[in-house]
């Protein structure tokens, strides 16, 4: 079954408008701006002139209606839906502007707008084999680009310098862009799970973590490696191989059927035994079109694994002061177990 197929059957309404530019592509294959009008009977993109003939290449089977001076994208969205009698119609309440949803609401007055409800977040979740190999090719651009990147730096760089270095390195791979904004903490930067780089030069003594991804097709990859500079103390080499056993304890126990809040328990609680309070957030996060996804591993995760589930594990510590390390893999779970996408090193390198 497509995705639309797929969609289509869960949708349970007489019609559904599509906002989310994520789900344009998901479920048309369409890359431009503008909606989607779906019902049983009908597929059709509303756009702009500016993108017609980029329909006709993209989507040859869906129609075209074009918004333009005299028509606007509710009228257009209203014409259809009156057109075929629909009642109930979905629309991304967790996506539309205010403004934006007024607008439809007027429109289509007499026709009752629903809230989608996360069913194309939900289907998302299962990615099929054309997903899982760009999202393969996305993570080894991201693993390679780590990989050349080590022999290139040195303390007396910036964290910026270092995450541009690696970001067009990604770029030179075959990256479309960066997956999300490149994550580069030095030194006490290491204690704020999501530093931005700034201008701190890193030293001697210190870890760095990057926290990155490259992007192919649309579909993400998400990986960080925590990198020691010159010689490391006892203290931050014993949180990087605390971190280091309890990601691998998390990847052991992936398997179908498990439920995440289970996976995300395992690796928090050999962090806690040493390091109590020192990994806040959860383990990690579904990742596809978006950089996070449905499931989650988190501690109140209601999810159970599948086959076709993309998965990040990602324990980390955070210590205010000192520094922190994290380590993150991107993995697909399989019936068997899961592949690892992500083929850099682990063991802690000292540059
Ligand atoms: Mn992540």
């Amino acid at each position: 079954m497509n995705h639309l197929e797929a969609f289509l059957n869960a949708m349970k309404a007489d019609a559904a408008l599509v906002h989310r530019p994520e789900n344009l592509r998901w479920l048309a294959g369409y890359t431009g701006e503008g909606c989607l009008y779906i019902s049983a009977k009908r597929r059709v993109i509303l756009t702009d002139f500016r993108y017609v003939e980029q329909v006709h290449i993209q989507c040859p089977d869906w129609a075209l209606e074009q918004v333009n001076a005299e028509i606007t994208y509710p009228a257009l969205a209203a014409k259809l839906a009156r057109a075929e009698g629909a009642k109930r119609v979905l629309v991304e309440t967790d996506h539309l502007t205010y403004d934006d949803y007024q607008g439809f609401a007027r429109a289509l007055e007499g026709i009752t707008l629903l809230s989608m409800g996360g069913i194309p977040e939900k289907l998302r979740q299962v990615k099929d084999a054309a997903e899982l190999d760009c999202i393969r090719r996305a993570a080894a651009i991201a693993s390679d680009a780590f990989v050349n990147l080590l022999p290139r730096i040195h303390a007396g760089m910036t964290e910026r310098q270092i995450g541009r270095m690696l970001e067009y390195e990604m770029l030179e791979l075959g990256s479309e862009g960066v997956a999300f904004e490149t994550i580069a903490a030095s030194g006490p930067n290491g204690a704020l799970p999501h530093a931005r780089p700034s201008d701190r030069v890193v030293e001697n003594g210190e870890l760095l973590t990057l926290d990155f991804g490259a992007t192919v097709n649309g579909y993400r990859s998400d990986m960080t490696r925590t990198v020691g500079f010159g010689r490391i103390s006892g203290a931050l080499r014993d949180i990087y191989e605390t971190v280091r056993a309890a990601q691998q304890l998390g990847l052991d126990a992936l398997a179908v059927g498990k439920p995440c809040k289970e996976i995300d328990r395992v690796v928090r609680e050999t962090i806690d035994a040493r390091y109590p309070g020192a990994f806040g957030h959860g383990l990690g996060h579904g990742v596809g079109l978006f950089i996070h996804e449905y499931p989650r591993f988190s501690v109140t995760s209601t999810d159970v694994l599948v086959a076709g589930n993309v998965m990040t594990v990602e324990p980390g510590i955070y210590i205010p002061g000192l520094g922190g390390c994290r380590i993150e893999d991107t993995v697909i779970i399989t019936e068997d177990g899961y592949v690892n996408t992500i083929a850099a090193p682990k063991e802690l390198i000292e540059l």
